[in-house]
């Protein structure tokens, strides 16, 4: 049984700029989900590299394997195929994009336990400016999420703020240098709940997470929205026909809705960026915010 948000939980919303929504996915459903991710996931004890749906941890072994990331999983799954317009997530979605839901990406962070890799500070909308800013993502977790298994942090109404740098060395990157948050940062919240909750955060939202060294594996799925009538300003992937084939819910349309919001140009990339990997193009940021050495530096001076 599907709901929408409550009054009170669009206007927390627009207000905070995430949500939290406990129990949302049915336990029947959530085992779906894990079961098509965990088979997605077989063919890794073949694998020695990366492939364009799994994003490998450099400890992986075919023995032990551990996956970072499922790129896409809608791409590479039937199932997933549909699960990106579950009635559930639309639903509950219909009142911040009534003018209609466009899917712009997916993908699964499995957080393993004990190596599970940290997600430096940044902004998706950094990622992908559009022309309006009714842009957000969903996460559902797939395991239990506390704070010793590397819950997302988000610093509340930050998708009022500016849209920060995320350049290292004059190439994007996909992070923010954390000095460059200091006053931000102190506010962070961990974003927590059994399997099966759902988070909503806006683009604009400053969010990251830390490593997981606990012996938990925190898998997290993603999936990010646009409204209909906000198109993308760095570029259409697919062209027309691809990109109206990503309405999820009502229609197309040729007219975007222009409001302005600050925003930045993912470019240049690095010759030697990564496609779909945040982690290996975060890995050139100098001040890296999950990291001991960065936390040990900050608390002296
Ligand atoms: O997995 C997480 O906790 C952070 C996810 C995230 O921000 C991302 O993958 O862009």
């Amino acid at each position: 049984m599907s709901r929408t948000l409550t009054p009170e939980e669009v206007e927390r919303y627009h207000r905070d700029g995430y949500l939290v929504i406990e129990d949302a996915v049915p336990q029947a459903r959530l085992q779906q989900v894990i079961a098509e991710t965990e088979q997605m996931c077989d063919v890794a004890r073949t694998l020695t590299a990366g492939t364009a749906m799994l994003d490998l941890d450099p400890s992986h072994t075919a023995d032990k394997p551990r996956i970072r990331r499922i790129k896409s999983h809608h791409e590479h799954s039937d199932f997933f195929a549909e699960f990106v317009a579950e009635p559930l997530i639309m639903d509950l979605l219909d009142p911040l994009m009534p003018s209609g839901i466009r899917l712009h990406n997916t993908k699964i962070n499995m957080k393993s336990a004990e190596v599970g890799e940290s997600v430096e500070w940044h902004q998706d909308w950094a990622f992908y400016p559009h022309t309006n800013d009714d842009v957000l993502a969903i996460g559902i977790y797939l395991d239990d999420c506390t704070e010793e298994n590397g819950p997302m942090f988000v610093v509340p109404g930050s998708h009022k703020g500016p849209t920060y740098d995320h350049h290292e060395h004059g190439y994007f990157c996909g992070a923010i240098d954390p000095v460059e948050l200091k006053d931000e940062l102190p506010k962070a919240v961990p974003l927590m709940g059994p399997a099966g909750t759902l988070t909503i955060h806006h683009a604009r939202a400053l969010h990251g997470s830390a490593f997981n060294r606990s012996g938990r594996a925190r898998r997290f799925l993603l999936q990010a929205y646009a409204a209909a009538d906000a198109w993308p300003l760095a570029d259409l992937k697919g062209g027309l026909d691809g990109f109206n084939e990503k309405i999820v819910r009502g229609e197309p349309t040729l007219a975007p809705r222009i409001e302005p919001a600050p925003i930045r140009i993912p470019l240049p990339l690095r010759p030697d960026a990564v496609v779909g990997s945040i982690y290996s193009n975060q890995s050139i940021l100098e001040n890296k915010f999950f990291d001991d050495e960065f936390q040990k530096q900050a608390a002296e001076t």
